[in-house]
């Protein structure tokens, strides 16, 4: 993955705990093991299996949420997390991940963010700039720009942003709960709401009266849309104008059409398309449609320690099976900025390092 490794990358589409690390979660399975919460040899198949259906996928994330329910260990997952996007060279990241209640554990949503929050604060390999810039002013974390030079070396900067999901498992109050979370924490870098969860169960009307609210309050709103064939939910969440929308699998010809005619940008996640079997190979996947007709599209990772991916591979994934160039991946990337959930400053330092970027491209 060389190739991609000196290219800034962008990442919009990474669930938090999905994103752990393959090490850290047999270490914490072994450990609640050992402790006889679960049996590890359970989890030790299901985490070393390669590919997985999108229920199994599921299925998964039901065994990593008994192992990452503690503020501590969710402070170390996030603090990995993006210290593995930052190794290769992702500058702007949008972390989303689902504020989660677990009373016998003293753990509420709020809380679980804060330990999200002291997560991006114990980066260490890389400075973060995680707060929007109109509340950090004055603030000891305003950190310098990317790859400032301090007493002769030089740091390199990764932005943050978060986004706050709502299972569709959830009722209407929690994600309620979850909008308000969001707005009482905008100062602390969240920006939007995502709707995910798996994608057959609930409905999403249910959410529909919070998510009404967060777009009226500002907030940026991303949609899991069209994992499963659903085409009424498809066309009633398309009707809901989304800043932006996540894999678009399965559509049928009203649902493009309605997709290309609104230009909302689509997250594509080849891998995880691929190994949950919702597309079933990369020659009939639409990002080659969608890109064709030079529709936003921006590659991303989704769940880059479930589905063992980086953006880096993805990048590689779809240079080879559409033939694109490195030259049209960047292109890609650079575009993306257009759609990040960033305020006109962020979007305007990140079009600096790309240009800067482009020029040692060749
Ligand atoms: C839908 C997904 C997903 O929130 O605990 N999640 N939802 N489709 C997907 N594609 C495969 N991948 C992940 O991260 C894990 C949670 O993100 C959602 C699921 O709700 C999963 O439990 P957090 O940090």
């Amino acid at each position: 993955m060389e190739k991609w490794g000196s290219m800034p990358k962008v990442e919009l589409h990474a669930h938090l705990n999905g994103s752990i690390r393959d090490s850290t979660l047999l270490e914490l399975a072994r450990g609640l093991g050992e402790k006889g919460v679960i049996v590890f040899s359970d989890f030790e198949h299901v985490i070393l299996k390669d590919d997985r259906s999108l229920t199994e996928v599921f299925r998964l994330f039901d065994l990593i949420h008994i192992v990452t329910t503690d503020h501590k260990i969710i402070t170390r997952i996030t603090k990995e997390v993006i210290e593995d996007f930052a190794s290769e060279n992702v500058v702007y990241l949008e972390l989303r991940t689902t504020p989660k209640k677990n009373n016998s554990i003293g753990m509420n949503k709020r809380s679980y963010l804060e330990a999200v929050l002291e997560g991006i604060q114990a980066v260490s390999t890389v400075d973060v700039d995680f707060r929007p810039h109109n509340a950090d002013v004055g603030s000891p974390r305003n950190s310098p720009p990317i790859n400032d030079t301090c007493n002769g070396s030089t740091r390199k900067k990764i932005y943050v942003r978060l986004l706050l999901s709502i299972d569709r498992r959830e009722t209407t109050a929690a994600a309620m709960e979850t909008v308000n979370l969001a707005l009482e924490m905008r100062d602390f870098g969240v920006v939007g709401i995502d709707l995910s969860g798996n994608p057959i169960v609930g409905e999403w009307t249910t959410y529909l009266p919070a998510l009404k609210f967060a777009r009226e309050q500002g907030l940026y709103i991303t949609l899991h849309c069209g994992e499963v064939p659903n085409p009424k939910e498809i066309h009633s969440m398309l009707d809901f104008l989304p800043q932006r929308i996540g894999h678009a699998c399965c559509f049928e010809e009203a649902e493009w059409e309605k997709l290309k005619s609104s230009n909302i940008p689509v997250e594509i996640c080849l891998t995880s398309n691929i190994r949950t079997n919702t597309i079933p190979s990369l020659d009939v996947h639409h990002f080659a449609d969608l890109y064709n007709a030079k529709h936003p599209l921006v590659l991303c990772t989704d769940d880059s320690g479930v589905f063992s991916t980086s953006v880096s591979n993805e990048y590689n994934l779809a240079a080879s099976a559409f033939g694109l160039g490195r030259r049209q991946i960047f292109e890609l990337t650079t575009n993306a900025v257009e759609f990040i959930f960033a305020d006109d400053g962020v979007k305007r330092e990140l079009k600096e390092i790309f240009s800067s970027a482009e020029q040692k491209l060749d």
